[in-house]
């Protein structure tokens, strides 16, 4: 925690020195050298962290029993430390012991996992729908609830990267959400089988030909960002090369967003753009302040 808010400090410091705040928002992906998972943005990704770290201690402190038992079994227990061996072969109470705990730590991991597993599977009350379908090799998407355009998000190659852009993450056009709106997200595919995969939200969702899966997400106003996933289910030759590249932005961009995409779904990223602008010159008047 400490060491985090001395990193803060160092960041907030580095741009004072330098004057810039960066241009481009919050980008959300794994980096070099990462431990642990990405950032947390969803109630569904909170709560699979939480899980995780309960899990892990749980894990730990059963390892390091076990490890201390079988040091104590081997140094206590040795044919030169114990020349004579016990003639005993049971004992009740430690057997009734080493299957109750068990089974009681069993039940421990059991509740709060079946509690998020349905978490996950009852979809709320949505605001609206994003239909992502899975083809050989990029995503396309649909927003039938407002107006029913449709486009294919690719990934953009190496040399089209803008500066800032992850390489293998980044698509040419993003799938954009408000920040604040319960969406339902329908899956599905049109060839093999794809898997829609955002870590940052908690999603991981087969894309199966034939049948419609659906999710949720909900990301709040203090996680308005650029979130990054990538097809996780092996489909093919350019398998890793279908990144999903999600926006979440204030309702007014989004608003606007949907207005050009109605005109033109591949033209409509210009919208983002002019936003990310227009904040990153604000940021630096205010810097300049
Ligand atoms: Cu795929």
């Amino acid at each position: 925690m400490r060491l985090k808010a001395a990193l803060g400090a160092l960041a907030s410091l580095f741009v004072l020195v330098t004057g810039s705040a960066s241009a481009t928002p919050n980008q959300v992906y794994a980096r070099d050298g990462q431990i642990g998972f990405q950032q947390a943005v969803t109630p569904i990704m909170e709560n699979i962290t939480a899980f995780h770290s309960m899990v892990f201690w749980l894990i730990a402190a059963i390892t390091l029993v076990v490890v201390a038992l079988l040091a104590w079994v081997m140094i206590r227990y040795n044919a030169k430390s114990n020349p004579t061996a016990g003639r005993f072969s049971h004992n009740t109470l430690v057997e009734v012991v080493w299957t109750a705990v068990p089974v009681i730590i069993l039940v421990v991991i059991a509740v709060p996992s079946f509690q998020l597993l349905y978490f996950q599977d009852v979809i709320p009350e949505s605001d609206f729908t994003i239909k992502a379908t899975g083809n050989q090799w990029n995503w396309s998407y649909e927003y039938p609830d407002h107006g029913g355009f449709s486009y294919v998000a690719n990934m953009l190659p190496e040399e089209e990267l803008a500066p800032g852009q992850p390489r293998l993450l980044a698509t040419d056009l993003p799938v954009v959400v408000p920040a604040g709106a319960t969406v339902r997200v329908e899956v599905t595919a049109s060839d093999v089988i794809h898997n829609w995969a955002m870590p940052s939200f908690g999603i991981k969702m087969d894309a199966i030909p034939g049948r419609l899966n659906e999710t949720w997400f909900e990301v709040g106003d203090e996680d308005i960002g650029i979130y990054y996933g990538q097809c996780s289910e092996l489909c093919g030759l350019r398998h890793a090369f279908m990144p999903i590249e999600i926006h979440v932005v204030p309702q007014d961009v989004f608003d606007a967003w949907v207005a050009a995409a109605n005109e033109d779904p591949y033209e409509a990223p210009s919208v983002l753009a002019a936003h990310y602008d227009a904040t990153a010159r604000e940021t630096r008047l205010a810097a300049a302040e």
